[in-house]
């Protein structure tokens, strides 16, 4: 993203195919031959495999989840207006944005199975360390034109999230991705969303009572329109006539290089400019309670974060639990004071407890700053009601 953004207001580099610039040449292959950045780009991004290969070491699966492709326009516009979405249902489940929680238990063999119909796509099962026939990145590996099984063994329990990682700039945008949670191994895991469970700190395994799930996004909803899937891909053996790039093959610009958000959400609900009351956000509480946060920063703007009245303690980071051994040797859980602004930039989480010791309202606000200038470009606000 930031790459194509500076280049906004100037002209694009043209890439003249076969005349090597040395400033392109990246390294020289085992026969002698000059590898350019335009040879990379056409390998990893542009000669994707489509495969449904069998799933190698496979063995019987303790847990499943299947998901497919859907495309639709859902209500989610402030107001109820309906805007293009890229996504993944439950076979049998309705379209939803975003796509429903797969919940995993550490230590379980899991099975996560990607069906599509048409088109390809991928599930990237972010930070869960995968081979690669499992890691579901499309331009490292191949892209699932039918259907794939995917077999993990999730080693340490945190928050996550899975998103589709074909032309991800588009299709991460579009609504392709879901929390991907992995629950400690006690007895009752995999837990509900929303409802009591049981979370790692350190190395324990401590009770909570509430669960937030906040997926904090932006969209950009010109780029919310029926797109082509590759739209955006400068692919130099594609014709305009199947993709619009950006660069120089297309004959128009579909302006992916161009972010400008003017719809800001958390977990699929618009904010409106009113603090967002919806339950499926705003969490209620009984006195007493400890609430579990995740927080994912689901966009393409630097999120800062804001309890003005509330104290949490993070006990995960991107899935890792502070302070747990072996890899978090060196590592400890912090708190983040009330009143004190923080940050987390694209895909990266927070697991946060907290028990507020006073009952009534305690706000969450969100500002999200451009990548580049850090400029502000719009804020959203929800809440903990304490009873
Ligand atoms: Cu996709």
């Amino acid at each position: 993203m930031a790459d194509t953004n500076l280049r906004n207001d100037k002209e694009l580099p043209v890439i003249v195919r076969d005349e090597v610039h040395a400033d392109h040449v990246l390294f020289i292959d085992a026969d002698g031959n000059p590898v350019t950045d335009l040879d990379m780009f056409e390998r990893f991004s542009c000669k994707i495999p489509n495969l449904n290969p069998d799933t190698p070491d496979r063995v019987e699966p303790d847990l499943v989840n299947e998901r497919e492709f859907f495309e639709d326009d859902l209500p989610l516009l402030p107001g109820g207006g309906r805007i293009r979405i890229f996504g993944f249902k439950e076979p049998d489940g309705e379209p939803q944005f975003p796509a429903p929680t797969m919940r995993w238990v550490e230590g379980k063999i899991i099975h996560s199975i990607v069906h599509m119909k048409k088109n390809t796509h991928t599930i990237h099962h972010h930070g869960m360390d995968g081979t690669n026939f499992n890691d579901g990145v499309g331009h490292t590996g191949f892209e699932v034109s039918g259907s794939y099984t995917h077999q993990f063994k999730p080693r340490v329990a945190g928050t996550y999230l899975y998103h589709c990682h074909k032309n991800t700039v588009l299709h991460f945008e579009m609504g392709m991705y879901g929390f991907l949670i992995v629950d400690p191994p006690v007895e009752g895991a995999p837990f509900r969303d929303g409802g009591r469970g049981m979370v790692r700190r350190m190395n324990d395994i401590v009770p909570y009572d509430v669960e937030a799930m906040w997926a904090v996004d932006e969209f950009d909803t010109r780029w919310h329109r029926p797109i082509n899937h590759l739209a955006g891909l400068a692919c130099p053996f594609y014709n305009s006539s199947q993709v619009n790039a950006f660069v120089p093959t297309g004959d128009e610009n579909v302006g992916l290089h161009d972010f400008r958000p003017d719809v800001f959400l958390v977990s699929g609900v618009a904010s409106t400019g009113e603090p967002i009351a919806d339950r499926r956000v705003a969490v209620q509480a009984a006195w007493g309670d400890t609430i579990l946060i995740r927080l994912l920063n689901a966009g393409y703007t630097v999120q800062e974060y804001l309890f003005p009245d509330l104290t949490v303690e993070v006990v995960d980071v991107d899935g890792r639990p502070l302070g747990h051994e072996p890899e978090g040797t060196f590592s400890r859980p912090f708190t983040i004071a009330a009143g004190t602004p923080f940050r987390l930039t694209t895909a990266r989480r927070y697991s946060m407890l907290v028990t507020p010791a006073e009952i009534g309202r305690h706000p969450f606000k969100v500002r999200f700053l451009h990548w580049i200038t850090g400029r502000e470009v719009g804020r959203l606000e929800t809440f903990i009601d304490v009873l």
